[in-house]
């Protein structure tokens, strides 16, 4: 694995974790932690439970025992990390958004495809579709349980900046970032609709904002925090992102995401309205999934809370009794194990790298969208 911050504990505790609950058909080891800082990294593998550390990410790609390469670093090293693995024959879970760019997702796109030639798989960490409740709104929706869909209303709601003197994370600049909320939680938001509607955007019009266009710059970071040093620095990405979409399939689509929005933490809504029902999902409280049966009688027809947590919905029977519920980590868990299971199967996992373009297309456009104030197509 490269990088060893919020999401390097993240994918840890996930690969840690994996083989502990299901049956896997490979046992993954944690082999090797890359980073930049040599102390810094080694106590981070004795933290995460790594064997070994490198501070040099392209002998990690290269080490003989290594056969899966797990990046957890900004955008901008995944192109050049990604694409070195795979012409190196080891698999690739890469972090969210694929890229930085289209032009370098396509690149991605490319290598992954020469290395699929040879075995090879490659995966994009869009982790918030191993939610059970997300998974299981998806199966809903291809039970053909809410008919047409008509509505897509998708909102992904933070506040960890909204103080303009929170620090100039990385995040907040877009050479290591490519964009701000639009990229780094937007992104989630267009997956997750397109995965559970089976359905892909076809154009947008967007809307970016920055708020705080200078903040004091990070003396250390810690995820999301992190404390101010006395320097400043330009915001040089949007704080928030907020798109109209047309949907292929005619389904008409709002998506909003914000790191203004003080009081919600993590606050990822999903509704969808479809001629036979609709679903809401919120992942403050992500272990129920609403439904609504439009075709139940009026007199008792009404939004029901449905629990996630039985061993019939999607991943929860490795798991807890009832009732017991799963969190923020299982997510990461659920796609580790479906990586592997991929690879043992000699299947190509999902989203893979193609899917990390297409959601970089959307992207894409609602920046020349927001740019030229036009509606802008999403190239198929
Ligand atoms: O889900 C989000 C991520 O994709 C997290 O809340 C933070 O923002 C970390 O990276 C992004």
């Amino acid at each position: 694995m490269v990088g060893h911050a919020f999401m390097g504990a993240a994918h840890s505790q996930a690969w840690r974790s994996a083989g502990r609950f299901f049956d896997l058909p490979l046992n993954p080891v944690m082999q090797v932690l890359g980073g930049r800082d040599m102390a810094r990294t080694a106590a981070a593998a004795e933290k995460l439970g790594w064997l070994d550390c490198e501070t040099d990410w392209r002998r990690l790609v290269e080490r003989d025992d290594v056969d899966l390469v797990d990046i957890c670093t900004p955008g901008d090293t995944h192109a050049e990390i990604a694409i070195a693995a795979l012409e190196a024959g080891k698999h690739v879970l890469c972090e969210k958004p694929l890229a930085n760019s289209v032009a370098e997702a396509e690149e991605m796109v490319r290598a992954a495809e020469a290395a699929a030639a040879h075995g090879v798989r490659a995966m994009v960490g869009f982790t918030y579709r191993r939610v059970p409740a997300i998974a299981l709104a998806r199966r809903m929706v291809a039970e053909g349980r809410l008919g047409d869909i008509r509505h897509v209303r998708a909102q992904y709601l933070q506040d960890w900046i909204a103080d303009p003197e929170a620090p100039l994370s990385w995040r907040l600049e877009r050479d290591k970032a490519g964009s701000g909320a639009l990229g780094d939680i937007g992104a989630h938001i267009i997956d997750l609709a397109q995965h559970i509607t089976g359905d892909h955007i076809a154009e947008v019009s967007g809307q970016l904002e920055t708020f705080v266009k200078e903040r004091p710059l990070a003396a250390e970071h810690a995820g999301l925090s992190g404390t101010a040093s006395a320097e400043r620095g330009q915001v040089t990405v949007d704080d928030a992102a907020l798109f109209l979409a047309r949907f292929r399939g005619g389904a008409a689509g709002i998506f909003e995401a914000t790191r203004f929005a003080t009081g919600r933490k993590n606050a990822i809504r999903l509704e969808l309205n479809g001629s036979r029902g609709s679903l809401a999902f919120d992942f403050e409280d992500m272990n129920v999934l609403e439904y609504f049966d439009a075709e139940e009688p009026d007199e008792t027809a009404g939004f029901r809370r449905i629990l996630v947590t039985e061993p019939t919905h999607p991943y929860v029977a490795a798991w807890w009794p009832p009732g017991h519920g799963l969190g923020y980590e299982h997510g990461f868990t659920h796609q580790a194990v479906d990586l592997v299971t991929a690879i043992a199967e000699g299947t190509d996992p999902t989203p893979g790298f193609a899917e990390g373009l297409q959601v970089q297309r959307v992207l894409g456009a609602v920046e020349v969208s927001s740019d030229t104030r036009q509606w802008q197509q999403v190239p198929a």
